[in-house]
């Protein structure tokens, strides 16, 4: 296993759409696993694909206590969504950056397991949140777009500032 570097916005690269997955072979076991590495290490509670630079429909999301219940979703979809969370999100792309910006509060979805067998899921408060906003990431979308103009300026020059000086 590895820890795998996480891009940092603004970089470009974090608004690249991700494309399905077709094989679900040992490359792709093994980006799994180094995704639940470096998303464990950070600490984080999700992490999708394209924040390490790959650029295929893959997420994780562990929003236990105790990091014993990973979900990983490859080729997720939102099905049905209901209510609106009041939840403040971060992102491990956009450190020290916490918003509210707007998510289902509970959804329902599909997507397939790393052996690639479909299955269905729900989920309600943080882990809804947290997949949707994973899932923004495999398409490009960073939660900071949400925001007015002049707030992600900000945000992109606090970033800066931040970058500069951890050199
Ligand atoms: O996508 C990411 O960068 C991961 C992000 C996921 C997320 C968190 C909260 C709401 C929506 C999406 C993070 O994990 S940021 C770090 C974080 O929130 C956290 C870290 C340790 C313990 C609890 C939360
Ligand atoms: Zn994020």
């Amino acid at each position: 296993m590895a820890i795998l570097q996480i891009l940092q916005y603004p970089d470009p690269r974090l608004h690249r759409v991700a494309e399905p997955v077709v094989s679900f072979d040992q490359e792709l076991q093994r980006l799994v696993s180094d995704m639940a590495e470096t998303m464990y290490a950070a600490p984080g509670v999700g992490l999708a694909a394209t924040q390490v630079d790959v650029h295929r429909q893959v997420l994780l999301a562990d929003t236990s206590e105790r990091h014993d219940d990973l979900m990983i979703l490859i080729n997720p979809e939102i099905l049905e969504g209901k209510g609106t969370s009041d939840m403040e999100e971060g992102c491990l792309s956009v450190p020290g950056i916490y918003e509210l910006v707007p998510r289902y509060e509970w959804i329902r979805g599909r997507a397939v397991d790393a052996a690639g067998k479909a299955f269905t899921f729900e989920a309600e408060g943080l882990l809804a949140v947290c997949i949707q906003h994973e899932m923004d990431h495999l398409k490009g979308r960073v939660f900071v777009e949400y925001l007015s103009r002049l707030k992600q300026m900000r945000i992109v020059s606090k970033l800066r500032k931040q970058q500069r000086r951890a050199g």
